[in-house]
């Protein structure tokens, strides 16, 4: 049996490095690191000001999910997931060419009885290899009280069987749901401030309650791959180009976003979630 490997001496994809050995270990061996601090408090507060300022109802009426892919909608998002503090801690854990696949917003309101149903984000994806990693920025403190993630740490090396429950308070598209019961000491709080973020792996599972608080919870998950991944299944998806260069060209590459909230960036928006409708948007 070969010597198991020191954690300091592990090769690490992208650099220059902001992870140290130790953390992208961490990572691997548990399929999530938090809490990392990229961000300032003040930027993901002045953030998070501008998502409670929108204009909620006319996007909610927009044909397509305006939670998904919203650095479409909103340009000022598009620039915080490219931002290489951000970039440089996914390359430390993927690699230097990093395609965003989407980017969603999970804004839950003071009191607000929405819940996610614990599941693996790649049950829905159709991807190949399976390396993808959502960074979950928080805008505000995310704490179980005010529905902040848990994760089961450990239990990112296969894809699980998933149901689909279906029900209002469930902010996924699907109500899509592990098969198995995650146990409570299996579970882990994600617990964060403004400005800080969660890495966690497309197979681990994650999921969280209602907002118990008189205060707003808002993160936003950004689904990082290298650009070498491949769709497999599913119509096409598109793709940002967040960091580094695409020699492969396996997806459509999206443009430089509109202008915040202008008709050009609804009808961008649109255009690139539309082929995805029949299947409830749940293909990303
Ligand atoms: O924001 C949450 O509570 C859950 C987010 C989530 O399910 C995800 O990032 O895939």
């Amino acid at each position: 049996m070969s010597a198991p490997m020191s954690e300091s001496a592990l090769p690490e994809p992208g650099g220059p490095h902001v992870l140290s050995g130790d953390q992208v270990a961490a990572y691997h061996r548990g399929g999530c690191l938090f809490p990392i601090d990229v961000f300032d408090p003040e930027e993901a507060m002045d953030w998070a000001a501008r998502i409670e300022a929108l204009p909620v109802d006319r996007l909610a009426a927009l044909p397509a999910p305006w939670t998904q892919k919203t650095y479409i909608l909103l340009d000022w998002l598009d620039a915080m997931m490219r931002d290489p503090r951000l970039t440089a801690v996914a390359a430390d854990l993927l690699g230097e060419d990093l395609l965003v696949l989407s980017a969603d917003l999970f804004h839950k309101p003071a009191r607000s009885a929405k819940r996610i149903s614990w599941h693996q984000d790649l049950n829905y994806w159709g991807l190949e290899p399976n390396d993808v990693v959502t960074a979950w920025v928080a805008l505000t403190v995310a704490v179980p009280e005010n529905g902040g993630m848990q994760y089961a740490p450990g239990k990112h090396q296969a894809l699980t069987a998933h149901a689909e429950h279906k029900s209002d308070d469930n902010m996924l598209t699907k109500g899509q749901e592990i098969a198995v019961a995650i146990a409570p000491e299996e579970a882990v709080d994600v617990i964060l401030m403004p400005g800080q973020v969660a890495f966690h792996h497309g197979l681990t599972p994650h999921a969280s309650g209602p907002n118990l608080t008189d205060a707003a919870r808002i993160g936003f998950a950004i689904r990082y791959a290298p650009t070498s991944i491949r769709q497999t299944k599913g119509p096409a998806m598109t793709a940002r180009l967040a960091r580094g260069t695409d020699i492969y060209g396996h997806f459509q590459l999206e443009p430089d976003p509109p202008a915040a909230l202008s008709p050009e960036a609804m009808a961008l928006h649109r255009a690139v979630l539309d082929p995805h409708a029949e299947f409830g948007y749940s293909t990303i």
